[in-house]
């Protein structure tokens, strides 16, 4: 069975006639980007008139996928609708919520036990509303969208940062808050600021050592963090078309890290070839019918300069591996120089842990390279000297490669095989043995290693590289080793030096068409009931917030000035409260819980202006709501980069945090806040920064004339009674303004219903 098959058939019937409206309409040779998104806007007729990186444009995607961490929030928005079903197919996947531990049978069966309540809901409302749900074990979110939904030329959106993995396979795919995905369940079009272009050339082929995973670690070491924000990266070259297509899908997915709306590559045979062997011959077929639709024109990519709002090139022929960290994949160390590098960062160099897969780099291609590292190092004496642990993607990947025999290598070396699942990426890793607090060094071949994120710890060390770079670093159990030089000692003295990898992007006889752990929504549907007991401490039913009140926004206390990296970790952390995500009251405790007080230089601790004393930030938070005030919090750059998860940006509205002003947001963070009804400022002069005061009154005047373009001016009431005003910027457009002052998105939809 091939999922959306119709749909995938109708849509490139009308492509290439699509196509040429558009290029007629621009009167100039298109990129895929545009090609992409043109084809899915609701007002094509309208797009000669729109700037990059200016307006605003309403998008229809041709699917919505959720994580089950996300979804819970998302649907729970979605109830408050009153719609009978999602106007565009979806699907939920189970994957966040599974602790690794012991391994991936006894994992599974606690996660089952420990989330019944969880995924009994998420499947009866996914039974409801007409949504595929995918249980858990079946595998992590992208990978199984990438197996079974993505299409070449597709416009996606997924409630999880990484939704862009699809990318890969020729599908725009950004990652968005639940908020932006219930619009477009409620049949309302996606709203996204028209993003510029970036191109990046690819030219020569990989080889050694070097992966599809290097060339985005060297990429987000060019563009930091948020260098991409904004942008779609479109990929293409000759070089682009010797990666695989699961390799692609690992660039795209940690496109994300740029803080990119998301990457693209144009179809060509590594992306047949992977369809054919996920069973979709069909759509490789109709694609490659098709394929000039789904790549940029000839002429931009014989002159990108004039087409791209930006270019680059990387060679892959000299590329070498890179070691990313630690604590920001920005920080991009390539392994000739780790030495000198690592050395400084004064971390442990011995490595506690090594960790392949996750979401990001567990293809065929990725588990068949490791284990032939791990193989040679077994054939030549040498052992495992740190703890290595495997994470499939999927139920797809872990079967095949436990018939290929990787799994069997992997077993013999000693290594630890966890569920398909997100596990130890996302701080759902129980390390038992190792003590809370100890400074330890881990490598892992994910895409984030933000302070914390692995295991709770903030003195966990983590670096990212390719499966095969962990693969070897975990033979060594050092940091500074480099398996392109350096020489090891077996078990019996002798000097050995581990071969290069190999693998393949794909097995021969194909992945399997197992579509296990899928759930196809029934067709009746009427009687299915979705209970939420009053007393549950994971899912709880939610409470409009109110609308806008002038009021509302004077005299507001500052609950933290953040100093320094604000990501949604440190605003909602994941871990142990994954398990809150359902539950607004309770996840709400963790509110910026894991970020600095510019004025203490502490975490979760911050003055309560009432009381005179320094407490917890989700106390203080209480203690000022209860009160009837309202609050500020201020921030530096790139301010809730990392996740989509919107209760980063619902807790603060739940606690009366009614303004957030920084230097600049991350650009879901900003909507997912600008959704639940948060005014989002940035400083005019970001030296403002420094005037707002630990025990400032803030009062943020003329919300009533809030027009796009305009700027506000806030007061700040010194305690020293000394008065000085700043002026904030804003990005609203005449929408976002009036989801702002119906106190939330969600709210504007049901008066509209
Ligand atoms: C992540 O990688 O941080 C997550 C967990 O997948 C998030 C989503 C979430 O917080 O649920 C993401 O990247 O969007
Ligand atoms: Fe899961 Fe990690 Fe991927 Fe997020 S980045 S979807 S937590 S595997």
């Amino acid at each position: 069975m091939i999922l959306d098959i119709d749909i995938i058939r109708s849509f490139y019937k009308s492509l290439p006639g699509r196509i040429d409206e558009i290029r007629k309409l621009l009167g100039h040779p298109l990129t895929l980007t545009e090609k992409i998104l043109f084809t899915h806007i609701v007002n094509r007729s309208g797009i000669s008139g729109l700037r990059r990186k200016e307006n605003y444009a309403d998008f229809l995607p041709d699917r919505i996928a959720m994580q089950d961490a996300t979804a819970q929030m998302a649907l729970l928005q979605f109830m408050v609708t009153g719609k009978e079903q999602s106007s565009v197919p979806a699907s939920v996947h189970c994957d966040h919520l599974i602790t690794g531990k012991f391994g991936a049978d006894e994992d599974l069966k606690s996660a089952l036990e420990m989330n019944r309540e969880v995924y009994e809901f998420l499947s009866s409302v996914c039974g409801k509303y007409n949504i595929d749900f995918w249980n858990p074990g079946a595998g992590i979110i992208h990978q199984v969208v990438l197996e079974n939904y993505a299409f070449p030329g597709g416009l996606m959106i997924g409630t999880d940062s990484h939704t862009p993995t699809a990318g890969g396979l020729g599908m725009l795919a950004p990652g968005v808050g639940g908020a932006d995905a219930v619009d477009v369940m409620t049949g309302m079009g996606w709203e996204l600021k028209l993003p510029e272009i970036i191109g990046v050339r690819l030219k020569g082929r990989l080889n050694g050592w070097t992966s599809a995973k290097d060339i985005i670690l060297k990429l987000i070491g060019m563009f930091t963090v948020k260098g991409g924000t904004g942008s779609v990266i479109e990929y293409f070259g000759d070089g682009a078309e010797s990666l695989s297509c699961t390799g692609k899908a690992t660039i795209c997915n940690m496109g994300a890290e740029t803080g990119a709306t998301c990457s693209v590559f144009g179809f060509d045979a590594s992306m047949s070839e992977y369809l054919v062997s996920t069973a979709r011959g069909e759509v490789a077929e109709l694609a490659f019918r098709n394929k000039d639709s789904l790549t940029g024109d000839p002429e931009v990519y014989a002159d990108p300069e004039k087409y791209f709002d930006h270019l680059y090139e990387i060679d892959l022929s000299s590329l070498e591996p890179y070691i990313n960290g630690p604590f920001t994949p920005d920080r991009a160390i390539p392994i000739s120089r780790m030495k000198e590098e690592v050395l400084k960062s004064g971390c442990p160099l011995k490595i506690s842990a090594g960790l392949i897969g996750s979401c990001t780099n567990s293809s065929y291609e990725d588990i068949s390279r490791a284990s032939s590292v791990i193989e040679n190092a077994l054939s030549q004496k040498l052992s495992l000297k740190s703890e290595f642990i495997v994470i499939p993607g999927s139920e797809r990947i872990r079967t095949i490669s436990e018939e290929a025999g990787f799994m069997e290598i992997f077993r013999k070396a000693g290594a630890k095989l966890f569920a398909n699942a997100c596990g130890p990426c996302i701080g759902q890793w129980d390390r038992g043995s190792i003590d809370d607090m100890k400074v330890n060094t881990i490598i892992h071949s994910f895409n984030r290693n933000f302070a914390k994120r692995a295991d709770g710890n903030p003195d966990t060390y983590a670096f990212v590289a390719s499966p095969e770079i962990v693969a070897a670093l975990s033979v060594a159990g050092n940091l500074l080793f480099n398996p392109l030089t350096d020489l090891l000692f077996n078990s019996e003295r002798d000097i050995v030096k581990l071969p290069e990898p190999s693998g393949r992007a794909l097995p021969q006889e194909g992945l399997k068409p197992t579509l296990s752990g899928y759930q196809q929504p029934p067709a009746d549907r009427t009687n299915i009931d979705i209970k939420i007991s009053p007393d549950s401490e994971r899912l709880q039913l939610l409470e409009p917030f109110k609308d806008y009140d002038e009021l509302d926004f004077q005299n507001m206390p500052v609950l933290i000035k953040v100093k320094g990296k604000c990501t949604t970790d440190h605003i909602s952390m994941a871990g142990i409260w994954l398990k809150y995500r359902g539950h607004l009251e309770n996840i709400s405790e963790n509110y910026m819980t894991g970020a600095f007080n510019s004025f203490n230089g502490k975490i979760n601790s911050v003055l309560n202006v009432l009381s005179g004393n320094y407490e917890p930030v989700p106390k203080v938070a209480r203690t000022y709501r209860n009160n009837g005030l309202s609050s500020v919090v201020v921030g530096e750059d790139n301010f809730g980069e990392g996740s989509s998860r919107e209760h980063a940006a619902m807790e603060p509205r739940f606690f009366g945090v009614r303004a957030i002003i920084v230097k600049s947001f991350a650009r879901i963070h900003e909507t997912n806040l600008k959704k639940q009804g948060v005014l989002t400022l940035t400083f005019i002069n970001n030296s403002d920064y420094y005037k707002i005061r630990e025990d400032d009154w803030i009062d943020i005047n003329g919300l009533e004339q809030l027009s796009p373009g305009r700027k506000l001016k806030l007061t700040l009431n010194h305690s020293d009674e000394t008065v000085e005003y700043i002026e904030a910027g804003h990005s609203y457009n005449e929408n976002q303004i009036s989801w702002f002052k119906a106190g939330s998105a969600l709210n504007l939809i049901r008066k509209s219903k």
